[in-house]
């Protein structure tokens, strides 16, 4: 009984450690090759508001907030919809570059993307 409840235990940690990290640890720390990347909105915030990626790379944007942002570049690079809660946008960084943008929705909310 006891041991059956704890392998159920580590069962459902390691789902939610699957769900919980879009990219596994060892790729984000290492950024040599050319993958994807995620960044989070959450809060009121992009998490991470600074991303280092590999040129190439396709970031996607997620809104886990509970009110709609937007993911829109400040030199007007990309420009995302208005996404709502779980909503998604993907860009394709072809050029190296510093990257900045913010939420047209909530003009203090910004980030970078640094393609190297
Ligand atoms: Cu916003």
């Amino acid at each position: 009984m006891i041991v059956k409840r704890a392998v159920s235990i580590l069962g459902l940690a390691s789902m939610l450690a699957l769900v919980g990290s879009g990219t596994p640890p060892a790729v984000a720390a290492a950024q040599a090759a050319p993958g994807n990347s995620e960044i989070k909105i959450d809060n009121f915030s992009f998490v991470p508001p600074v991303v280092k990626v590999a040129v190439g790379t396709t970031v996607t944007w997620v809104n886990r907030d509970d009110i709609p942002h937007t993911a829109v570049s400040t030199e007007k690079v990309f420009k995302s919809k208005v996404l709502d809660t779980d909503d998604k946008f993907s860009y394709t960084f072809t050029k190296a570059g510093t990257y900045p943008y913010f939420c047209s929705l909530h003009p203090k909310m910004t980030g970078q993307v640094v393609v190297q």
